[in-house]
């Protein structure tokens, strides 16, 4: 199965999460994809069977209500049992509905915005000191950096030329209540960036293939640290969520659950090897 087949595997086991446990954070989950499967399942040296590893690399999902997104690719990946998420957001349950680091796999508990950066600088910072081999990466979404604390993190970032930490933005153009643009201006992120001495790479976000390519041209990059502009859409891949605040956090019905299903699986089908 190649990168773009395994996102719309994925996709299809996030809306079937979601319809299940009566609610999530689907937009944001269908816009970050195929971020997450680009990394998991290509780049990051990171796997359960070397999870308690001090060379292994970091993933912070630091926009964390998206969780059913990255609960799906760890499930996938054997961090934990696919059926263990029968129970998300059950009472009682550790598959709460923000990462947590009860769970399996998950390195920073999550979801109050504008803290995966910073504590991603830390590791980054702490690995630069050990002289260790791994590789930081967090995904932040775009309203998410309307927080001040993310910039302390671009700002220390760049301080310290920390080339082994890549950040991505899910630049998909909405936050909770509307337009990135009407509640807070986020344009140009690209010269923002490169102001605070990053490495700035822009890319079509829903793209695996284009993915690839800025995740390796981050890891070639010395001297400085790379963030990924990645121009998403919110709840790519089902045409009646796509570009819709109201899929920010919504349940999905059965009858959206069994459309969404059947778009799904066309666009799997269309791929090719
Ligand atoms: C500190 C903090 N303030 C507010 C929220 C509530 N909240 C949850 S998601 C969200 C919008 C996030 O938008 P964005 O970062 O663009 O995420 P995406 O579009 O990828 O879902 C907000 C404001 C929060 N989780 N944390
Ligand atoms: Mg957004």
């Amino acid at each position: 199965m190649n990168l773009q087949q395994k996102s719309w595997q994925i996709r299809k086991d996030i809306v079937t999460l979601i319809h299940h446990a009566g609610g999530g954070h689907i937009g944001g989950d269908m816009s970050v994809t195929d971020i997450l499967v680009t990394l998991y399942y290509k780049h990051m040296n990171c796997s359960p069977e070397n999870i308690s590893d001090p060379n292994r690399d970091r993933f912070v999902l630091s926009k964390g209500h998206c969780v059913e997104a990255l609960y799906c690719v760890l499930a996938d990946k054997g961090f934990f049992p696919k059926s263990d998420l029968d129970h998300y957001s059950a009472f009682r349950s550790k598959y709460i509905g923000h990462p947590s680091r009860k769970v399996n796999g998950v390195e920073m508990s999550s979801g109050s915005l504008g803290h995966g950066l910073p504590v991603s600088v830390g590791m980054a910072l702490a690995g630069k000191k050990d002289n260790a081999p791994y590789r930081v990466y967090t995904v932040m979404g775009d309203g998410e950096l309307a927080e001040g604390s993310v910039w302390e993190g671009v700002m220390a970032g760049g301080h310290f030329k920390l080339d082994n930490l890549t950040a991505f933005v899910d630049r998909n153009r909405l936050q909770i209540s509307g337009s990135t643009e009407d509640v807070m201006t986020q344009d140009s992120q690209e010269e923002r960036w490169a102001a605070f001495g990053w490495h700035v790479i822009s890319v079509p976000g829903n793209d695996t293939d284009a993915l690839d390519r800025a995740i390796e041209e981050a890891k070639n990059t010395k001297g400085k640290p790379t963030v990924i502009i990645a121009n998403t859409t919110k709840g790519f891949g089902v045409s009646f969520m796509e570009n819709k605040a109201v899929w920010h956090h919504k349940s999905v019905s059965d009858e959206d659950y069994e459309k969404a299903i059947r778009e799904l699986e066309q666009r799997g089908a269309a791929v090719h090897e």
